[in-house]
This record gives structure tokens, sequence and C-alpha cells, in this order.
């Protein structure tokens, strides 16, 4: 994700404003963004009043669904050739994931791999605030296909308005909050991740950047405000790198958790990520697994502390080609779920995708079915990415939609649907 993640926020994500037209929101320049004097008439023309910004919530049941009921694994979509077998075998009872989802990409954008985040970059997918109609593409995506989570990435600078230590600013939080309820209003699960990557304009959270307190003010405000909402789930940080000292980066982590926990969100989903961009394939070898082991909630319980993990299925494991490689089974998957299984945790790949080509829908299709055979210790997938990305971006699963009817990605409709693939 180094490599995408550089060129994405290098290239065009600091010209990606939320005043910029709908239409344009990719790399690589193939449509302008319009003129200041154009979006100032667009915005004249364009009022809340007609938009509903404060959606009722769908009442969610107390308690999540337990992860996963007895079925049968087969999907249209399984691989011709059986995946390797795991060191230590699932039960019989896997088989269905529990979630399955589509990252709403917009409140990120401009947020750079040093932590950096440029104020005016981040873009809310809301037609209201002039970017892709991400409610009605959530929409489309719990009704037609039957995903059942969202992961919507926000910058720390956005959200504080750039004063770090600041307590969150409302009316920003106002603006994101729009995103989330319109998630939640779909029925689906909602993750809130910080998308800063450890740090906040270079300095590493806990080492040398923000202190822990910092980072944990930000998290327990957030946490107070969706503390009796089931369905969030809270996703620490975005794919640390680089970081010099896993174990400090564990206490951050601690920090992140029990902040949550005290503010009164004591039984949703916390995501805990380790190194390396959180890749799966390294998070035992990398030692992440073992340090972020020793993160507990404040009764020392490890329930509902779920780590987090991502993988790319190209030759570089960047997520910038449109071409895959591998189906991650036997790298990734297969040695991360036995060591799940052995330390009785599990594991959410709240990133993954690839491009819209036959390499990569061989290999998607084998890695969620996969996923759905290990479904004891890997809770689900999130695909990279909807939301304010062109549906031409590489690896774009954006859908278009003429009227009321919407059209898929082929890789979307092909491996990620659970209509398709029957993995929920
Ligand atoms: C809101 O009203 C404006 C002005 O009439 C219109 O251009 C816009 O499409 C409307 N938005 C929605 C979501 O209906
Ligand atoms: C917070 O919101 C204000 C008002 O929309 C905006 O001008 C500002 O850029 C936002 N702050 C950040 C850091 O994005
Ligand atoms: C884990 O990966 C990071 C790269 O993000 C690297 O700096 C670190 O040295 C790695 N640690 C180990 C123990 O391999
Ligand atoms: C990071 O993970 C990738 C695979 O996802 C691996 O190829 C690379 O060697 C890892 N880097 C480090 C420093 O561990
Ligand atoms: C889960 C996921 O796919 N997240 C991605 C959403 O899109 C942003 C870019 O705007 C990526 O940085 C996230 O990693």
């Amino acid at each position: 994700m180094k490599a995408r993640s550089a060129l994405l926020v290098s290239g065009c994500f600091l010209l990606s404003a939320r005043a910029q037209s709908p239409a344009w929101g990719q790399c690589g320049g193939v449509v302008q963004p319009p003129a200041p004097q154009a979006l100032l008439a667009q915005k004249s023309t364009l009022t809340t009043s007609n938009v509903s910004l404060e959606q009722t919530p769908t009442v969610p049941p107390a308690s999540i669904p337990p992860t996963s009921s007895p079925s049968s694994p087969a999907s249209p979509s399984a691989p011709s050739s059986a995946p390797s077998t795991p060191s230590s075998t699932p039960p019989a009872s896997a088989g269905k994931l529990r979630f399955a989802g589509i990252n709403i990409s917009g409140f990120d954008f401009g947020c750079n791999t040093d932590g950096s985040c440029t104020a005016s970059a981040a873009w809310p997918p809301l037609l209201q605030y002039y970017g892709h109609d991400g409610q009605g593409q959530m929409t489309h995506f719990v009704n037609d296909d039957g995903f059942n989570v969202f992961r919507l990435p926000v910058g720390w600078q956005f959200l504080v308005n750039d004063v770090l230590g600041a307590d969150i600013d409302e009316a920003n939080l106002t603006e994101y909050d729009a995103l989330v309820q319109a998630c939640l209003s779909t029925g689906a699960s909602c993750i809130v991740d910080i998308h800063n990557y450890a740090r906040w304009n270079s300095g590493i959270i806990g080492q040398g950047g923000p202190t822990n307190d910092q980072f944990a003010a930000v998290w327990s405000q957030i946490a107070a405000k969706y503390a009796s909402e089931p369905k969030i789930i809270f996703g620490v940080m975005n794919e640390p790198h680089d970081i010099p000292d896993i174990t400090i980066w564990a206490a951050s982590v601690q920090a992140a958790v029990t902040a949550i926990r005290n503010a009164g969100a004591t039984s949703q989903l916390v995501l805990l990520p380790g190194n390396n961009w959180t890749s799966a394939e390294t998070f035992v070898s990398n030692g992440s697994a073992d340090a972020l082991s020793t993160v507990t909630n404040p009764d020392g319980s490890i329930t509902n502390l779920i780590f987090d993990v991502h993988k790319y299925l190209d030759f570089d494991n960047s997520g910038t080609n449109a071409e895959c490689t591998t189906n991650n089974i036997d790298d990734a998957w297969t040695p991360l779920a036995a060591y799940l299984r052995t330390n009785g945790r599990q594991a959410f790949n709240t990133e993954t995708g690839g491009g819209n080509t036959a390499s990569c829908i061989q290999y998607l299709c084998e890695q969620v079915a996969f996923q759905a055979q290990n479904s004891d210790v890997i809770l689900g997938y999130v695909g990279w990415a909807a939301g304010n990305f062109d549906p031409s971006y590489v690896l774009g699963e954006t859908p278009t939609n003429t009227g009321s009817t919407w059209t898929d990605t082929s890789l979307v409709a092909a491996c990620l649907s659970p209509a398709t693939n029957g993995v929920l």
C-alpha cells in the first residue's frame, strides 16, 4: 500500500477538494476540476434544505449477531482449486463471514502517508457537500448486493480543524457525522477510521509526535458521540508503517482502546492496527501480533478487540496495479488464520481489492472464499474503494447510476458482492 498511498496522495488527492465537481475524483487528471467560479455557482444553486442531513439511524439490535452459523461454504465464485489447509483446521461452523463491505472514501482525501492532511482537500462523499452520492452508493450496496459494512476514512486534521490537541471541531464533526448517519441509516455497520498512518505531520504518535493523551482524547470524543450505537466499529488507525518500536505503538493503541471504552463505548468492535501498513502477510512475523495481543479492555478482557489487517493482490502488494498475481492464501491468510486460531483471536481484512480484470476476479474470489472458510477467525473484508473515486480509477469500486439503476464494477459484481458470493 506504500506505493499506492504515495502515488494517490502526492498525485491528485491534494487537488480533490470537496468543492470540486463530483465528476472529478481520480488520479491522472483525466477529468479536470472545474474553476472556482463554477464551484461557487454550483454551491449557490445547491442548498442543504432539500437534503436530509439528519438521517434517522436504523435502530440496531442490542448486540451484533454471532460470527457464523453452519452453512455451505460453496459459493458461485469459489475457486476451482481447493485452497491450502490451515495448520489447524477451521471448525465445521466456518463458512459465513460476519462482514462484507466497501470503503467510502472522501473525508480522507489529502491525507499523506506521513500523517499530514491538507485540510481543504477533505471531500465529503455526499451530495449535500458537492461530493459523489455516497448515501446512494451505500443504499445500493446494501439493498442490491447485501453488503453490511462500510469503512468511512477521515483525517485527524479534519476532525480537530488542524489544531493538534484541540477538541473535535463541532462543524467538521457534523459533516463527517452526516456520512456516518447515512451509513447507519442503511442498517449497515460503519467503521470510523482515522486515516493518519500513526502520525500527525510526520511525527509518530507516542514516539516523538502527538502524545498518547492527544490521540486518546480524539478517540474519547468520537466514542462518546457513538457510545450508544452498537453498529459503529472503531478503526483506531489506518496503516501504521515504519514504526520504530512496536511495543511503544501497542501502548498508544492501548491508550485509544481505554479512551473508547471509558467514554461509554463498552461493547463495540475496536480494530487494532499493526506495523508495515497493517499487512496481513507480516502481521505475525513483524511482531505486530504479539505486541497488540497485550492490548486489553479496562476490565482486562480482550472482548471485541479485533486485529486490523490489509492485503492487496498485485505483484508488489501496492494496490495500484490492475492485474492480480496472488490470492494471498499460502503467504498471508493460512499462517495468519493458524496464528489467530492458536491464540484465540480474530482479524478483519478492512482493505483489499484489485483491478476490474480477469486475474483479479480469479484471485480475489479465491481469497474471499478462503476467508469464508476461515470465518471463525476472519470476520470479513472491505473492498477498496468507492465513495469519491471516479469509477474509472484502477481500483475503482464506485458504482455508476442511471436513473434509479446502479451498476457495479465487474470485480464487485463477481467477487465482493455477497449477493454473488454468498459469504454472508
Ligand atoms: C436540491 O435543490 C437544488 C436546487 O433546486 C437542486 O439543484 C439539487 O439537485 C437538489 N438536490 C437534491 C439532492 O435533490
Ligand atoms: C473544518 O470545517 C471547516 C468548515 O467546513 C473547513 O473550512 C475546514 O477546512 C475544516 N477543517 C479541516 C482541517 O479540514
Ligand atoms: C515491520 O515492518 C516495518 C515497516 O513498516 C519495519 O520498519 C520493521 O522493521 C518491521 N519489523 C520487523 C520486526 O520485521
Ligand atoms: C511488508 O509487507 C509486505 C507484504 O505485505 C512484505 O513484502 C514486506 O517485506 C514487508 N516489509 C517489512 C519491512 O516487513
Ligand atoms: C477500506 C478501504 O478501502 N480504505 C481506503 C479508502 O480509500 C482511501 C482513499 O481515499 C484509502 O486511503 C483507504 O485506504
